[in-house]
């Protein structure tokens, strides 16, 4: 089926914002799903000026939600990535920032009925084949939008959507640590191969010749500090379980340093090839889990609170991300919270 228009609600999800699809608004054939998309997004174009995307792969996402079948389950959800300067859409990650939008979406389009108050969304997430459950509020049967809560990176204030994530470890890669260390050397680096819900090589900023207090601008001009991660990060696609990375969105390269601001770590983070603006949600839930592998560089330069429920603050480029932190006795990590915002921007038809 070769499609040239689609229903599409545009949302802000956390830190990111996309198109959100109904599945069977779209081509059940891949390849005509992608053109599709990749026309929409204005895609391969640096400015993406022929289409919807912002000229930044947080802004080039797209989300795919359908009823689910399975039980205690509300929705599936399909993120896929849209590149914004080659002809890929890739589904090989999940997006936690997206995911913010997943509720609010299938409540507006009916797939969830609104509680009272509160709608707790239970949400398949088909790229790693884990569930979230995000709550949203509701108020007269409507999502509501506005509210107190505040997430940096993003300003003002909006309803807080809480997501809650069980299971994560090894979502792509079979394992937290898919080669079993706490650190691995490659190409000279420290490097901590680890999965918490997003594939993710996590080493000191210093090892690679930065500090880790750049800004988002100065780590994209660097274009010897890009060089040399994409070389490891190409080296160890294979060892993640992940294959030849290099047409793919994974692993994320997260570079750590002391916390500055009475956190828990630092961190700037490549997803891949440019700098995040602020940090994933699966992407700090897997740093943060990074930092508590014993032996591991994160745990050298991480600040880490007592007990098993603990509050680690991610600290990126435009603020702070908190994950709420569940262990077992034997200090591995149960259950990862994050408090997100979602935003309605656009409901309409989108045009190929
Ligand atoms: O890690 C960007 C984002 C993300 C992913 C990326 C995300 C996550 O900020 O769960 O949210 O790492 O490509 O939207």
């Amino acid at each position: 089926m070769t499609i040239t228009q689609s229903p599409v609600l545009w949302m802000r999800g956390g830190t990111s914002k996309g198109g959100y699809f109904l599945a069977e608004d779209l081509p059940a054939d891949t390849a005509a799903r992608d053109a599709f998309l990749l026309r929409v997004m204005g895609s391969p174009d640096p400015r993406q000026i022929d289409g919807m995307g912002g000229a930044d792969p947080l802004t080039s996402k797209v989300a795919v939600v359908k009823k689910s079948a399975r039980d205690g389950v509300d929705v599936d959800y399909l993120f896929l990535q849209v590149f914004v300067d080659k002809a890929v859409v890739s589904d090989a990650q999940n997006c936690g920032n997206i995911l913010a939008g997943i509720g609010p979406f299938a409540i507006e389009r009916g797939l969830v009925t609104a509680q009272p108050q509160e709608t707790r969304v239970a949400i398949f997430m088909e790229n790693t084949s884990q569930i979230a459950i995000a709550t949203i509020e509701t108020r007269d049967g409507k999502v509501r939008y506005d509210g107190d809560a505040r997430i940096d990176g993003v300003p003002g204030s909006a309803a807080p959507i809480p997501l809650e994530f069980r299971d994560t470890a090894g979502s792509s890669c079979g394992a937290l640590l898919p080669t079993g260390n706490a650190f691995d050397e490659v190409e000279g680096v420290r490097v901590t191969l680890i999965d918490n819900g997003m594939p993710c090589v996590v080493m000191k900023a210093q090892d690679v010749g930065v500090t880790g207090y750049e800004d988002r601008d100065t780590l994209d001009n660097d274009t010897a500090l890009k060089a040399r991660i994409e070389k490891i990060r190409l080296a160890v696609g294979e060892r993640m379980n992940l294959g030849d990375v290099t047409d793919k969105s994974v692993p994320k390269m997260m570079l750590v340093a002391p916390p500055r601001n009475g956190g828990a770590v630092t961190v700037r983070s490549f997803i891949p090839h440019r700098a995040h603006a602020s940090i994933g949600v699966l992407g700090a839930v897997s740093v943060a889990t990074a930092c508590l592998v014993e032996g591991s560089p994160a745990a050298e330069v991480a600040s880490i609170p007592e007990g098993n429920r603990k509050t680690l603050s991610v600290e990126h480029p435009t603020g702070e991300t908190t994950c709420v932190m569940e262990l077992d006795d034997s200090g591995n990590v149960t259950s990862a919270a994050m408090l997100r915002t979602a935003r309605k921007l656009m409901d309409g038809v989108v045009f190929a």
